[in-house]
């Protein structure tokens, strides 16, 4: 039975736990706090001292990217062609930039000071604005509509939809829904995977309510909230 452990947000499991849903495989989904964190962290479980990880039969994998991609070939969102694969990786690596900008704001305990730090990035010249132009151009380049330009959806599009649309969810300080709206191509792209038949049953559970939202077809349309 594998086992991935993450805190009970999206965040960097998110799109492992897609990919581990529909690959078949059995698995378990494993929700820490802080505390247990520490503790996994204190007992050297952790191998880059970060979550998530994955405990599988032969041992465990760290790194978000990795489980995605051991996930992700399971439930065939690997492409066969190693060029196409290649543009996938080039893809999520290239998605560095907005995770690290976003995570020098996590640890700021002033609120105010984390809302400034936050709407900072998303100023005109800010790190998050970059990172959002960047893929609105890459979308719209895309020739299939999908991230890495592959033929089926892939990994990247499991990582950019998650990640990317999670972070206007409400649940971070400073970052409001109507944020995204500037960004065409990004909006059409969240209603190509939010309506893809795989995502829609994955998340056929969830309520308006609920944390997950964003991932829900019409989340970001011009009548919803
Ligand atoms: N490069 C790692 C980064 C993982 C990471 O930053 N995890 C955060 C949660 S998103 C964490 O474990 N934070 C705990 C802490 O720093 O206290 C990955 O992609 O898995």
């Amino acid at each position: 039975m594998n086992r991935l452990i993450y805190f009970a947000v999206p965040g960097r499991a998110e799109a492992c736990r897609i990919a581990l849903s529909l690959s078949g495989m059995n698995w378990e989904d494993v929700e820490v706090n802080g505390e247990q964190y520490n503790q996994m962290k204190n007992r050297g479980e952790l191998p880059w001292g970060f979550l998530p990880i994955l405990v599988t039969d032969k041992g465990t994998i760290a790194e978000s990217s990795a489980i995605l991609r051991y996930a992700g070939k399971m439930a065939g969102f690997v492409p066969e062609d190693s060029y196409e694969a290649a543009k996938v990786d080039e893809f999520i690596d290239g998605m560095g930039p907005i995770a690290r900008a976003m995570d020098t704001t996590f640890g700021i305990v002033d609120v105010d000071e984390r809302i400034r730090l936050r709407k900072k990035l998303f100023e005109p010249n800010g790190e998050a604005t970059k990172a959002l132009n960047l893929y609105e151009k890459k979308i719209g380049e895309s020739k299939t509509g999908w991230a890495a330009g592959t033929r089926d959806m892939s990994i990247a599009d499991l990582k950019l939809f998650t990640e990317l649309f999670a972070f206007f969810s409400g649940n971070y300080d400073g970052i409001e829904k109507s944020m995204i709206m500037p960004y065409p191509n990004l909006l059409k792209y969240h209603d190509k995977v939010s309506n893809d038949k795989r995502i829609k049953a994955h998340y056929s559970k969830i309520g308006p309510d609920d944390l997950r939202w964003t991932f829900l077809p019409l989340a970001f349309s011009n009548d919803s909230g």
